[in-house]
C-alpha cells in the first residue's frame, strides 16, 4: 500500500495536491515501479479517510501530466519513466555572485546623468488623456495583437513620418518607418539586411552599447577617431569600413555638431560604392541652443544611403522604449523579405498613445516648453561651472542636446574622482566609459555632464559637490 500522508488541514494545501505530489515523487524515485497498479480510488480514500473526489482529482492530474496511464475497468498504472532525482520544492539558494544589490534610494543625490530625463516636467495628465483616447478609439488594435505589422501600427508610423518631415526635414513614407523598443534592437535587425560581410565603423569615443552589440552579432567593427568636425575622413579611408554608425547632430558623447562640410564628405563617400551606408543616429536632435536645429543628414542624401534613426527617449521618457528607423526603399524590401516573421516590440498602447499625443499638438507643445527649460538649465550650469572652476575647467559640446563634456586641470584619477563623487552623493559618469579603443584614452579626466534631470535650484549645490569631488 502507498505510504501517503495528509498534512494538517491548517496548512491550506489542497488534499488532492498532497496526494498528487507524493505519488509523483514516488514514481520519479522508482519507489513505484513502471506498470505497477495504483490502489483504487475508493480504497485509497478509505485508507486516508478522505473523499473519493480528492483521490480522483489527484489521479486525473497525474494522468494529464503523463505519470500514470489508465486501463478501462481496471484502474491507473505507473508509466514507464526513467528514475529521476526529485527536485526540491524550495528554490536553491542563489549563488552570492548572482545576487543583485537592492537599489539605493537616490533621494538626496544630485544627478549629472546623461541617461535620465526629468519626470517632474513630463505632462503626465496630457499623456494620460491621449492614452484614454487611444483606449477608447482603438480597442481593435489592442486585442488583436498578433495581426500587427512587424514595422509597427501604420497610423502611428504615418504620424511619425509627418513629424519627422516638419522637425528634421526627413523625407519618407510611413512604409519606410520601422518602430522598435530601443535603438540597439533596431541596429541589430539592420545588421541582417545590410550587405553580407560588411565592416562597421563606430565613433571613438562613442556609444559603447552599439559597439558591443555589433560585436556580439559577429560583425566586423572598427573604431574611428574624431577630429574637430566629427568622424575622421583619413581614418575612414585607412580602415576602409562600408557602414558608418554616426551621431552627426550632437556626437555622443563629445557633443561635436558635424558641420555641413563633413556631412557632405561623408555623403559623397557613401555614394561612391554600392555597399556603403550611413546609420544616422539622431538621438537628441530636438534640442539645439542659440540657433535652430540643423537638418538631418538624411534630408541631404540624394543617394539613398542614409538610414535615419531616432528615439522618443530624450524628447519624452526613456522608459517608453519607442525608437524608430527610416529605411531607404531597397533596404525596406530586404527588411520585408528577411524580417516578415518579426513581431513588433513596441507596446501597442504606447504606440497609440504616442500617436494621439503627437496628433493633438501636445508633443510639440512639450518640446517647446522643454527647450526653454533645458536652455535655462544649460545656461545656469555653464555659468556656475565657470564661476566655481574658473580656468581649471574646459567645456565642450554644449551647443546641442542634453549633455556636454568637461575636463579638469587635476592630477586626480577617474577612480578617485568617482569615489569622491559617490561620497558627495553626486551621480557622475566619466568619459572612460565611452573610449572604445586603448589609444583613444585621454589622460586628463573628463566627465559627461547631463542636465536633463537637474532642476535649476539644484545646480549650485551640484557644482559645489563636483568641485569637492575634483579638488578637495
Ligand atoms: C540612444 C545614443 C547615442 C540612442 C544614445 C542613446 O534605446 O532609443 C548611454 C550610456 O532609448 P534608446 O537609445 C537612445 N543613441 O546615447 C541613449 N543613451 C543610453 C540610454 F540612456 C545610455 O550607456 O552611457
Amino acid at each position: 500500500m502507498l505510504s501517503i500522508q495528509i498534512n494538517d488541514p491548517e496548512k491550506k494545501e489542497y488534499i488532492y495536491r498532497q496526494i498528487y505530489q507524493q505519488i509523483k515523487d514516488e514514481i520519479l524515485l522508482h519507489h513505484y515501479l513502471p506498470h505497477q497498479k495504483l490502489p483504487s480510488k475508493r480504497e485509497l480514500a478509505k485508507e486516508l479517510n478522505i473523499s473519493v473526489n480528492s483521490v480522483n482529482a489527484a489521479y486525473q492530474q497525474l494522468f494529464a501530466e503523463g505519470y500514470v496511464y489508465a486501463i478501462e475497468r481496471s484502474g491507473f498504472y505507473v508509466e514507464k519513466i526513467d528514475a529521476f532525482p526529485v527536485p526540491d520544492n524550495a528554490a536553491k539558494p542563489l549563488d552570492p555572485d548572482l545576487i543583485e544589490p537592492p537599489s539605493q534610494s537616490k533621494a538626496d543625490w544630485i544627478s549629472f546623468s546623461h541617461m535620465a530625463t526629468d519626470a517632474t516636467t513630463f505632462p503626465f495628465d496630457q499623456w494620460l488623456r491621449s492614452e484614454q483616447k487611444a483606449l477608447k478609439a482603438e480597442q481593435f488594435e489592442l486585442h488583436d495583437g498578433l495581426l500587427h505589422h512587424p514595422q509597427g501600427i501604420y497610423s502611428v508610423r504615418k504620424t511619425i513620418a509627418g513629424l519627422l518631415s516638419i522637425t528634421r526635414g526627413v523625407k519618407c513614407y510611413p512604409e519606410q518607418i520601422v518602430l522598435g523598443a530601443g535603438t540597439q534592437f533596431l541596429v541589430r535587425t539592420l545588421v541582417h539586411i545590410l550587405p553580407q560581410n560588411s565592416t562597421f565603423a563606430v565613433e571613438d569615443p562613442g556609444y559603447q552599447r552599439i559597439y558591443q552589440m555589433l560585436k556580439s552579432q559577429h560583425a566586423e567593427v572598427k573604431t574611428i577617431g574624431l577630429d574637430d568636425k566629427g568622424l575622421s575622413i583619413d581614418e575612414i579611408n585607412w580602415k576602409n569600413p562600408n557602414i558608418l554608425y554616426i551621431t552627426p547632430s550632437h556626437q555622443f558623447p563629445t557633443g561635436i555638431v558635424m558641420p555641413a562640410s563633413r556631412r557632405i564628405q561623408l555623403l559623397n563617400w557613401a555614394g561612391h560604392a554600392e555597399n556603403r551606408y550611413i546609420l544616422e543616429d539622431d538621438y537628441d536632435s530636438e534640442f539645439k541652443y542659440q540657433c535652430d536645429t540643423i537638418p538631418s543628414l538624411q534630408s541631404l542624401d540624394s543617394f539613398d544611403k542614409v538610414i535615419y534613426m531616432g528615439t522618443f527617449s530624450k524628447s519624452l521618457l526613456p522608459g517608453l522604449r519607442v525608437s524608430y528607423m527610416v529605411l531607404p526603399q531597397h533596404l525596406l524590401r530586404k527588411f520585408r523579405e528577411r524580417h516578415a516573421f518579426l513581431l513588433q516590440t513596441c507596446n501597442v498602447l504606447t504606440q497609440l498613445t504616442l500617436q494621439h499625443f503627437i496628433d493633438s499638438g501636445e508633443y510639440q507643445k512639450h518640446i517647446k516648453r522643454m527647450k526653454q527649460i533645458y536652455e535655462e538649465r544649460r545656461t545656469v550650469l555653464i555659468d556656475e561651472l565657470n564661476h566655481r572652476f574658473g580656468n581649471r575647467i574646459k567645456m565642450e559640446g554644449a551647443n546641442a542636446g542634453l549633455h556636454f563634456v568637461v575636463s579638469f586641470d587635476t592630477q586626480r584619477s577617474y577612480r578617485i574622482i568617482n569615489k569622491r563623487a559617490e561620497f558627495e552623493k553626486l551621480e557622475l559618469y566619466g568619459m572612460q566609459r565611452f573610449y572604445l579603443s586603448e589609444n583613444s584614452f585621454s589622460k586628463k579626466p573628463a566627465f559627461i555632464l547631463g542636465f536633463a534631470n537637474l532642476p535649476v535650484e539644484r545646480i549650485r549645490e551640484g557644482v559645489a559637490r563636483l568641485y569637492r569631488a575634483v579638488y578637495e
